[in-house]
């Protein structure tokens, strides 16, 4: 089978030019000038399928190395399935996710892998990596660090927060960074002062402030700022490569900076929530609407500057890259756990189907360019973690995932109601976007060669997505 994408504008990370691209199978076989001919030979009719893309961007398939599907958490479950969140990932440009096994305490890491390995296989629309959390860092934990490396899981995640859930103490943290140091992975950190957290809680709680609002206020951006910075030592110590997750604060921002600047291999992921939305969304939302909101970190109060910073980072690359964070649950049955008290909303906002779209929006708008979209979006997180070449670009020799974006295309984000359309495709009863619009469309998405989407149509299956044996980090020097 092999497909023509004729006559678009190709966007790499490094530059933009008019060309054709060739699949031959699952793979992009060339990239010529518009309409040429090999060496007399007639591309256009010696091929399966031609798609014009006349006016539109033909960029490497959007990856996302943050989603957790399925996962069970804060008394219950991510609605979107394997299935379900894999289908929404493609729909939005999507053609790569890096999900999380989770090892809780007590458990072991290597069956947990195992048990992940079990719920996606047969299940994903498109391409799926894991990373591995570490609760308690066992001492069976270490060695399973290296079998895991071995296996394509290069990279860690710890907890700063979440004590008896997901916590690691001071010391745990550094074993499991020494053996990273040693081994070549990388640790990626949920960086927020948990001791510090659980008190306000504690103590909102107490005062009777157990509405929504109270999730952001009692997790202070001081309590991130002072945790990325203890991260960023104990790496320091360790000389192991950090990834700080879904930063929100500012601060913590200019903590990472400044370790860059120092030359330690320190890196941040935001997440589109933490460049549009903020606190005051939360705070003007009538009784338990804030719930839709509440995620960790939380979102930040735009009056102290946090989404502007943000997006300046990511522009000046103070920011590296672009994850969903996607952990959805529905405000039936699963956010209205927290009707009476904050602390058991599970935390979590779903957007893997609009991240490509979200990020499009800010080079309409003048905050990145559009090689930058495409670097953030799909190249970096294809570097960060072991998967460039094969991912996050459109060159000879790499995966046909490729998407056509239309410029001139519109997308209405959120679930109107009644009388239009569900608009989105994720497993959730509302949109933590509502209401957004995007001056962009995702036309068309082909994932290892194959069209997943068609204008607006699905013609993906469950299976097609196969498991993503990483390498180390092509990111680190
Ligand atoms: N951290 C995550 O990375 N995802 C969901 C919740 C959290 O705290
Ligand atoms: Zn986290
Ligand atoms: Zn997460
Ligand atoms: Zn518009």
């Amino acid at each position: 089978m092999k497909t023509l994408i004729k006559n678009g504008t190709v966007v790499n990370s490094t530059g933009t030019a008019l060309a054709d691209v060739l699949i031959d199978g699952e793979t992009i076989a060339a990239v010529l000038s518009p309409g040429s001919r090999l060496l007399g030979f007639d591309v256009e009719s010696n091929v399966d399928t031609v798609i014009d893309a006349r006016g539109k961007y033909v960029i490497p398939g959007g990856i996302d190395a943050h989603t957790h599907m399925e996962m069970p958490f804060g008394g219950t479950q991510a609605s979107d399935t394997f299935e379900t969140g894999t289908r929404a990932a493609a729909w939005g440009g999507t053609t790569s996710i890096v999900d999380f096994v989770v090892q809780y305490a007590g458990e072991n890491v290597i069956d947990q892998y195992q048990k992940w390995h079990e719920k996606a296989a047969g299940q994903c629309a498109i391409d799926y990596g894991f990373h591995q959390i570490l609760s308690d860092v066992q001492d069976s934990s270490l060695t399973a660090m290296d079998e895991l490396v071995a296996e394509g899981v290069s990279s860690f995640k710890l907890f700063m927060a979440y004590k008896g859930v997901f916590l690691s103490d001071d010391g745990q943290i550094v074993k499991a960074m020494q053996r990273a140091a040693t081994n070549g992975s990388i640790i990626m950190m949920h960086a927020e002062n948990g001791s510090v957290i659980d008190l306000l809680v504690q103590q909102a709680v107490a005062a009777g402030n157990t509405s929504p609002l109270y999730h952001g206020l009692t997790r202070p951006w001081q309590a991130e700022e002072e945790a990325t910075h203890r991260a960023i030592m104990l790496a320091n110590l360790t000389g192991a490569p950090l990834y700080i997750v879904h930063v929100s604060a500012k601060q913590a921002v200019d903590q990472i900076a400044q370790a860059r600047d120092t030359g330690q291999n320190v890196f941040g992921e935001t997440c589109p929530q933490y460049l549009y939305l903020s606190l005051e969304d939360n705070l003007g939302a009538p009784g338990f609407e804030g719930a839709k909101w509440v995620c960790s970190t939380p979102l930040r109060a735009k009056a102290e500057g946090h989404q502007h910073h943000m997006w300046q980072s990511l522009r000046t690359n103070d920011i590296q890259m672009v994850s969903t964070d996607h952990c959805p649950f529905c405000m039936k049955g699963q956010k209205d756990m927290g009707l009476a008290d904050f602390s058991k909303i599970p935390n979590g906002i779903g957007s893997v189907e609009h991240r490509m779209d979200l990020l499009y929006q800010g080079v309409v708008d003048g905050k990145i360019s559009l090689e930058r979209w495409v670097e953030v979006c799909s190249t970096t997180p294809a570097r960060m973690f072991g998967m460039y070449g094969r991912k996050g670009v459109i060159q000879p020799g790499a995966d046909g995932d490729v998407v056509v974006y239309d410029p001139n295309g519109h997308t209405s984000i959120g679930m109107p109601e009644t009388g239009r359309a569900k608009t989105h495709h994720m497993n959730m009863d509302y949109s933590a976007w509502e209401g957004y619009e995007i001056d962009g469309h995702v036309d068309t998405v082909l994932s290892r060669g194959k069209v997943v989407i068609d204008q607006n149509a699905y013609l993906g299956a469950k299976g097609d997505g196969r498991f993503i044996k990483r390498g180390l980090s092509q990111y680190l020097i």
